[in-house]
């Protein structure tokens, strides 16, 4: 079955039904179309619109679609409903996280005879599990990532601005294969190490920071995300004692991912152990979340999540431990779920280096 089958299939689609996909990353999931346009899939009938820019490059991408090019001054939502009125569709699904007041409005007067229902997350559902292409993928992201890590390390020069590692590691992902960046990179020295987001500034690293790196190629249009804290220069104490604390709860709760796990048992392994260490409420965002062709998907590992896991997710553990004015430490692997245990995509050494 192709994923449009699949979620047509979801769904119960009749003949007078259609969906219609404006959100790029259900677009790419269901068509293979990365150009801006839109998807109308009918129970017999599906195309992709767009506009004159993109029609080469949807007739190259899209197998199986027809390729629908909006006119001079025609919108998207006219050609959604000429294409409507070609197949009698009577009612449409439209993802309401996806489109804008004004397009529901535009889409709305143009199609006036047409009822309209809300897809719930029926092709985010579909798209937790992922099939052996894209994990794929995933892996060569991740393999990149951790490449670019390893050479990292002999890069760090004191003086050297969290903006200047950031981009170092950046241009070397795309050195090495990254088609892009699975999301904007974090690099966080010093004291700015307790922020989870830190924006990488003007901050220069010097002998005795912690840096935390944060960052993730994109293959084939799919996502890595790693963060290791590394030590530059002799670590304090308190700073090894964060480390250990961190590296020890990243490796029970990895250990507890596996298909049918619990998302709220496998966070509370992370943060029953940080907090039992004397660093309660300093680990203040969920363990860990699912990826793919966005860098944050469902299922999430967290104190509020319901779900549990299903083979061939994929999952990030990252849990962190965070002291304003002191500094930060996150230790951050993307994983394949398994029947019994999970596969780790993020090689680097969990240990803390000294660099
Ligand atoms: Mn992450």
């Amino acid at each position: 079955m192709t994923r449009t089958e699949r979620l047509k299939a979801t769904l119960g689609l009749e003949k007078r039904e259609a969906v219609v996909v404006y959100k790029p990353a259900n677009l790419f999931y269901l068509t293979g179309f990365t150009g801006e346009g839109l998807a109308l899939l009918g129970a017999e009938h599906q195309a992709v619109l767009t506009d004159f820019r993109y029609t080469e490059q949807a007739q190259r991408q899209c197998e199986g679609f027809e390729i629908a090019s909006v006119e001079k001054g025609q919108t998207h939502e006219e050609l959604t409903a000429l294409l409507c009125g070609r197949w009698q569709v009577d009612t449409l699904y439209y993802e309401d996280d996806g489109i804008t007041v004004r397009t529901f409005h535009a889409a709305q007067k143009a199609t006036e005879n047409i009822s309209w229902k809300v897809l719930s997350s029926e092709i985010e559902t579909l798209r937790q599990v992922k099939d052996a292409g894209e994990i794929t993928q995933i892996e060569k992201a991740c393999r990149i990532t951790g490449d670019t890590f390893e050479r990292a390390l002999s890069q760090i020069r004191e003086g050297m601005t969290e903006k200047e590692l950031a981009v170092w590691l950046e241009f070397d992902m795309l050195s090495h294969g990254a088609d892009g960046l699975a999301f904007s990179t974090i690099v966080a020295a010093g004291q700015n190490g307790s922020l989870p987001h830190a924006v990488p500034g003007e901050y220069r690293i010097r002998s005795g920071n912690m840096i935390t790196m944060d960052f993730g190629a994109k293959v084939g249009g799919y996502c890595a995300d790693m963060t290791r804290t590394v030590a530059f220069g002799q670590p304090t104490a308190e700073m090894k004692r964060m480390y250990e604390t961190v590296r020890i709860a990243q490796q029970k709760s990895q250990d507890a991912v596996r298909a049918s796990g619990d998302c709220r048992a496998i966070d509370a392994i992370a943060r029953n152990y940080i907090d039992a260490q004397g660093y309660a409420g300093r680990f203040g965002h969920g363990l860990g979340h699912s990826l793919g062709i966005e860098i944050h998907e469902s299922p999430r590992l967290s104190a509020t999540a319901s779900a549990t896991l299903v083979e061939n997710q994929l999952m990030t553990v990252e849990p962190g431990v965070y002291l304003p004015g002191v500094g930060g430490v996150r230790i951050e692997n993307t994983v394949v779920v398994q029947s019994d245990d999970c596969r780790v995509l993020t090689l680097p050494t969990r240990e803390l280096l000294i660099v």
